[in-house]
Parts: C-alpha cells; sequence; structure tokens
C-alpha cells in the first residue's frame, strides 16, 4: 500500500504553503536527542500499550510488522525552526495497534527507552495521522533518528515524535511528558505555532 497522506485540508499544499509559520527549509536531517542514543535491537524489541485497566497489550517485532506497513510521504516540523518537506517514511499506523485496544482514556504518554517521554490526546494518533516508523527514506531507521522504531506524528512539532518508543500508557488526562515539563506547548501543532507556554 502506498499513498500520501494529506493535510486537514484534504488537499495537499504546495511547497510554498506547506511551510508552517516561522519554520526554515533544511535539505539534511538534523539528530536532536536529550540524552545518548540507546542500543535497542529488534530482536528483544517490544512495543507495549497499557491500557486504563493497567492491562499492557504487547506486540514483539514480526508482530509489529504483521499488522501491515505503509508507505507515507509527510513533512517534519522542528520546534527549533526546521523543516523537512517530502520525507518517505515507512512504517504501522497507530490505528493499527488501536484495533486491539479499548480504552476511555482519552490521552496518551508516549514512552522511549533512555526515559524521554511525550504526551498526546489519543485524537492525534488515531485516523491516519501517526505511525510506529521503521524506515526512512528508503533505509531501516537509523540510531540517532530513533531506530530500530520511532513514533512518528507528521502533522506536530517533531518533539511530539518519541524516538526508540518503547510504550503507550493510557491517561484520564494530558500530563506532561519531558519537555512540555520544560514549558514546551502541551499540544505541539506547528500551523497554531504552539511551541512554548
Ligand atoms: N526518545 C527521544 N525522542 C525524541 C527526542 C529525544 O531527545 N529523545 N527529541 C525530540 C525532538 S525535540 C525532536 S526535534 C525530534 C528529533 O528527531 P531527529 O533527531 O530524528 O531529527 O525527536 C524527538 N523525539
Ligand atoms: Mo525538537
Amino acid at each position: 500500500m502506498s499513498f500520501t497522506t494529506r493535510g486537514f485540508s484534504g488537499r495537499r499544499r504546495q511547497p510554498e504553503t506547506r511551510l508552517p509559520p516561522g519554520q526554515t527549509l533544511v535539505e539534511k536531517w538534523p539528530v536532536l536527542s536529550a540524552g545518548p542514543t540507546p542500543v535497542v535491537d529488534t530482536a528483544d524489541w517490544e512495543l507495549t500499550i497499557q491500557d486504563e485497566t493497567g492491562t499492557d497489550h504487547r506486540w514483539n517485532w514480526d508482530e509489529l510488522i504483521a499488522l501491515g506497513v505503509e508507505d507515507i510521504t509527510v513533512d517534519i516540523h522542528c520546534v527549533t525552526h526546521w523543516s523537512k518537506l517530502g520525507m518517505a517514511w515507512r512504517g504501522v499506523s497507530l490505528d493499527k495497534l488501536f484495533e486491539h485496544v479499548g480504552s476511555r482514556h482519552q490521552y496518551v504518554m508516549a514512552h522511549s527507552h533512555g526515559g524521554y517521554t511525550t504526551n498526546l490526546p489519543l485524537e492525534d494518533l488515531l485516523g491516519g495521522k501517526a505511525w510506529i516508523a521503521i524506515e526512512a527514506e528508503g533505509r531501516p531507521l537509523h540510531p540517532e533518528h530513533g531506530g530500530p522504531a520511532r513514533l512518528l506524528v507528521p502533522h506536530l512539532y517533531f518533539w511530539k515524535s518519541a524516538k526508540w518508543i518503547r510504550g503507550l500508557t493510557m491517561m484520564p488526562g494530558n500530563d506532561p511528558g519531558f519537555w512540555e515539563r520544560y514549558g514546551y506547548h502541551i499540544h505541539g501543532d506547528p500551523w497554531q505555532e504552539q511551541r512554548y507556554r
């Protein structure tokens, strides 16, 4: 399956209008990590979604891939003002994972190897808007960019796309994650310039 995600307008924006306010285009892909790059092997990789009852839903690497991998082309926008347009990614839609998880809780904390966290409303992860990404630009995701697997939520600032993802925990409220506690915006929509609070 191969398709290009569309903006919420339902129409692909032209390059000059695909840049959110205050952003600058980059060609090279910067690395931004708050700590060292953890070593994560697909052989013992696992993703856990903890539902509101505390029950863990688990997928190993092969089980993740078996859910179905999509090719997507998206733009990414970092709060530090760089944007990279038309990036080719491969990943598993969060819709596929949440088909197996019932939750009345409407917020999610993403947890990474190394301790990074970021919070998101569940609705920002569903509806073809978010993936567990395993490849970028035709190659397995480089460890510096979150390989073997990272969250990819391109419609929000890129700090929401947790690298080295290991789990999602359902939450009743929108508790702040790592950068959000340091004053980054609780939601992070680049089109609204939701950078800091
Ligand atoms: N685990 C983890 N995920 C993370 C980060 C991090 O430090 N640790 N940095 C975030 C920030 S601020 C950005 S801009 C992007 C950078 O991703 P990149 O290094 O692949 O460009 O990852 C986000 N995800
Ligand atoms: Mo960032």
